[in-house]
């Protein structure tokens, strides 16, 4: 009995012991973090020439950088940056961080909001160049951004949604202007923008979501930078909140796939001058606010990542097999999906899915199997994109 007792006595007293080792190392980090550190030098942007790397926001912007075989927040810059981008967007051959600043002035009833598009080079620490301001309503007028080959000229236009209306914007190396600006889109709220053939005729057309018109827009380029002679899709319920421009049914010919507020994900295919609904998948139990196309699992052709957002956090990733589209994968996620992107974010030729939260950014990764987060970064994102 008394062996016991010693064996309670003996066990209790290195349980407290355990616990008095914890103080100690608290009152170290204390007296530890109120040393004052001088402020370093801020890290200058490393753009990779033969790499891609992730680009993130939710206010300030955030760069990730694969190397050593991990993930790393490699540059962060503070500030009001609500949309980003990497490419070269000059047509120098190296690439560029494309980002719009917010940034009010004056106070109470003279406060104005301006939004710029700044241009950081590698190496910059502070943007190399400034657009002129093109506000137009508030702090989160701005909805998307994309950079793609608008105007099929074969380089880089950096598109923008605003709440109003969509723009093309375009730099040359020394400035950054407006291309081109929509009629006021105010009724039908553009909600996210693309680039691409979505029509078959060998040419690149802007596609734009429509929140309010719960439908997507189609402009046909017609040279000297302007687009016309607008096609509608069908419509959904609800609204939609993206639509993009991918082929991902294996027959040459690119798809639009979509979600929003119904829940569900939606893929469109032009037939005869219309964009009709060729599949809806059944309610995915959250606004399917993040959508991207990319071959994850390596057998060349596309399949279909869907985030879901605000009463059911999920992954899910559909495949086509031929006939339909169905849920390869499916897994609950931290936080709301405000955003989706794939791209090869660890360079090794295959697309991964990179997920900007409210909680986190993720990246999941097809493993020969199934498919695995392999990489969380803490702090909500609202916007993000690979390159
Ligand atoms: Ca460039
Ligand atoms: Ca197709
Ligand atoms: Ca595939
Ligand atoms: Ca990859």
């Amino acid at each position: 009995m008394k062996n016991i007792f010693k064996l309670f006595a003996i066990l209790f007293l290195s349980f407290l012991l355990a616990c008095s080792e914890e103080p100690p190392t608290n009152i170290n980090n204390e007296s530890l973090s109120k040393k004052p550190v001088p402020p370093g030098p801020p890290a200058p942007l490393v753009l990779l020439e033969n790499a891609n790397q992730i680009v993130g926001c939710f206010g300030s912007l955030t760069v990730w950088t694969y190397g050593s075989g991990t993930y790393a927040k490699s540059w962060e810059k503070s500030g009001n940056y609500p949309l980003a981008a990497i490419g070269d967007v000059d047509s120098d051959g190296n690439d560029e961080l494309v980002a719009v600043f917010v940034y009010e002035t004056g106070n109470g009833r003279n406060k104005v909001t301006h939004t710029v598009i700044q241009i950081f080079e590698n190496g910059d620490i502070n943007p190399s160049r400034t657009s002129a301001d093109f506000n137009e309503g508030g702090v989160n007028a701005f909805t998307y951004m994309r950079l793609g080959d608008a105007n099929n000229a074969g380089a880089v236009e950096i598109m923008l949604t605003h709440m109003n209306f969509l723009s093309v914007h375009k730099d040359d190396g020394s400035a950054t202007t407006i291309l081109w600006k929509s009629e006021d889109l105010s009724a039908v709220d553009p909600f996210s923008i693309d680039a691409g053939d979505v029509d078959n005729d060998g040419q690149n057309e802007i596609i734009y979501a429509e929140l309010g018109g719960q439908r997507f827009g189609v402009y046909e380029y017609l040279g000297n930078n302007n687009w016309g002679d607008k096609v509608y899709s069908e419509t959904i319920p609800c609204g939609l909140d993206r639509a993009f421009v991918a082929d991902v049914d294996e027959d040459g010919v690119n798809e639009v796939v979509g979600g929003g507020c119904a829940s569900k994900l939606f893929v469109w295919e032009q037939i005869n001058g219309n964009y009709v609904i060729s599949f809806q998948s059944a309610d995915l139990g959250g606004y399917t606010q993040g959508v991207a196309a990319g071959d994850f699992d390596d057998d060349g052709i596309n399949e279909i990542a869907v985030g879901t957002a605000f009463t059911n956090d999920k992954v899910y990733v559909f495949k086509f097999n031929g006939t339909t589209y169905s849920i390869v994968f499916e897994e609950s996620i931290n936080g709301s999906v405000n955003d989706m992107f794939a791209g090869d974010s660890d360079n090794d030729g295959i697309d991964e899915i990179v997920i900007a939260t409210d909680e986190n950014l993720f990246v999941y990764d097809y493993n020969g199997t199934t498919y695995s987060q392999t990489y969380s970064s803490p702090g909500g994102f609202s916007h993000v994109v690979v390159k």
